[in-house]
């Protein structure tokens, strides 16, 4: 096919005008992403409202030979969602693919189109009296089809798994354009290799995906939430272990949270307070659910907390009175991300090592950042019972942000050299994207790179599918 006016004429034809964005004034959202760490340029934004309009746009733009960025909510962390600076590529949101498209309560699933908004999921799972369970900070944007393409994590994977976990079934849109329907809602299903685990975790760079058979799962009628003050990491990894002894599956949210990155919340999140009166090191939010209306979460918590303040692992703890109470801590919580905003750039390291390695990490990270970067601030927190630490670094205080910015790759590698040194990984769960391709080619196995790329080959031969992220 011809010229880019050609293609859109095509496009429009498949889309309608309410399909595309051309205006370069209208694409703003598309172009950078949430913390406008990266910016760029596309020929025209798509926003098809089906799965064959997907995959009529997609063969469309293979045919012209024009590479296709997918996009849902446009919260990644990794760059991911946003195109290059050339103007040549095609954003191809699914924001317009909002439909659920059964829900099956017997079955314990759902089949959702890819624009979802996850905050929706979860609301039409608990209308039909079941709990969808992924949970994260940009809920409320964040799509379902960002989140399978990036196997999202979030607050309650010690309990029912990441985005993997949570699928059954997969609709995907080739990039030749053909249709994969792979829209199964079964737990069994042994007939070769199971493709859905290629494009989970994919970020784009395989095939679109237009909708998923999810997991539903029983749900909740009780629940109980604290704030522990600890002295370290280490009475934090020693706690979760008495946690999990004592409750079992019932503990669905551990999250650690240093003083420092509590403090920038309290600094700059309008309504949130320190639950304490006096400053502690470390914290962590522990919450406990159940299916039973009445089950004595409480005396759970009550005996945990006993024991650990008896071995010295806790400070101090409140237990949460009121559901507004448990929206308060959490708020804490789920600030950090923002509150980092204002303190200028944040390097942000979403790494994981062995749950048991986490406070050797967090010593040998903190001395030699210290040593090697005198006076940066080290914001970390994060979901404990993965091994998941976001470790992020602001710069030092009152100090300008370009020879901070100027020093990001060798802090950056000397954080990914101390997690390789504790067998861990570069990306936890916010995947690679363009920020970490450096990274994944420096820090991961030449094999499993040359693996990678036979897949990438395999799939996508013209290298149109979100080309410049992971590989
Ligand atoms: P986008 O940002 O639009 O895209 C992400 C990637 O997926 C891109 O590579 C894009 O090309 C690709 N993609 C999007 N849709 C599709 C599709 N339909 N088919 C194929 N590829 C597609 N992440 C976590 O895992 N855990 C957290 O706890 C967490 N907390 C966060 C808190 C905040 C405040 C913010 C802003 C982000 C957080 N994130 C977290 C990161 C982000 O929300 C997740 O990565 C999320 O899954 C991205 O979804 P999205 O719809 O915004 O995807
Ligand atoms: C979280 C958000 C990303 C960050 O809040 O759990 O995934 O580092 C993170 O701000
Ligand atoms: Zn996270």
């Amino acid at each position: 096919m011809g010229t880019m006016s050609e293609l859109v004429q095509a496009l429009e034809q498949v889309v309608g005008k309410a399909g595309l964005v051309l205006d370069p004034a209208l694409m703003g959202s598309y172009l950078s992403d949430w913390r406008n760490a990266y910016r760029g340029r596309a020929a025209l934004v798509v926003r098809p409202g089906s799965t064959e309009e997907v995959a009529s746009v997609v063969r469309l733009c293979h045919d012209a030979g024009v590479a296709l960025v997918p996009q849902g909510g446009n919260t990644g962390l990794c760059g991911g969602s946003i195109p290059d600076d050339s103007g040549q590529q095609v954003v191809l949101s699914l924001t317009r693919m909002t439909r659920i498209r059964n829900v099956d309560p017997a079955n314990e699933t759902i089949t959702v189109e890819a624009g979802v908004i996850l905050q929706h999921l979860q609301e039409a799972a608990a209308e039909a009296g079941r709990l969808f369970p992924l949970s994260l900070g940009a809920e409320g944007s964040c799509t379902v089809g960002g989140n399978l393409a990036t196997n999202a994590g979030g607050t309650a994977v010690l309990r029912y798994g990441n985005m993997r976990d949570l699928t059954l079934g997969l609709e995907v849109v080739l990039p030749d354009g053909r249709i994969w329907n792979g829209l199964r809602g079964l737990r069994k299903d042994n007939t070769g290799y199971d493709l859905k685990h290629l494009f989970i975790g994919s970020e784009g760079t395989l095939g679109i995906i237009t909708a998923a058979v999810l997991k539903l799962y029983p749900a909740i009628h009780s629940r109980t939430t604290a704030w522990v003050a600890l002295p370290s990491p280490q009475a934090a990894v020693e706690l979760i272990g008495r946690m999990r002894a004592l409750c079992g599956d019932r503990l669905t949210g551990f999250e650690l949270m240093s003083r420092q990155s509590v403090e920038f919340v309290l600094r700059h999140v309008a309504g949130c307070t320190d639950p304490f009166a006096e400053v502690h090191p470390w914290y962590v939010l522990i919450q406990l659910s159940d299916t039973l209306p009445d089950a004595p979460l409480a005396q759970m918590l009550e005996n945990g907390l006993g024991s650990a303040f008896e071995a010295g692992e806790a400070l101090d703890a409140v237990v949460a009175s009121s559901e507004a109470q448990v929206d308060a801590l959490w708020a804490i919580r789920e600030g950090i991300s923002e509150a980092q905003n204002h303190e200028g750039p944040s390097l942000k390291h979403d790494i994981s090592v062995p749950v048991s390695c986490i406070p050797a990490f967090v010593e040998a990270a903190d001395l030699r950042l210290q040593q090697a970067f005198p006076g940066v601030r080290i914001v970390a927190y994060g979901h404990v019972g993965d091994g998941n630490l976001h470790y992020n670094i602001s710069k030092p205080t009152g100090s300008d942000d370009a020879p901070f910015k100027a020093q990001a790759e060798a802090i950056m590698g000397l954080i990914y050299d101390v997690t390789l040194e504790f067998d861990g990984s570069i990306s936890a769960e916010h995947g690679i994207g363009q920020a970490k391709r450096e990274a994944a080619h420096h820090y991961k196995a030449p094999l499993e790179l040359e693996l990678m790329r036979s897949l990438k080959q395999a799939l996508d031969p013209t290298g149109l599918m979100n080309p410049g992220k992971v590989l």
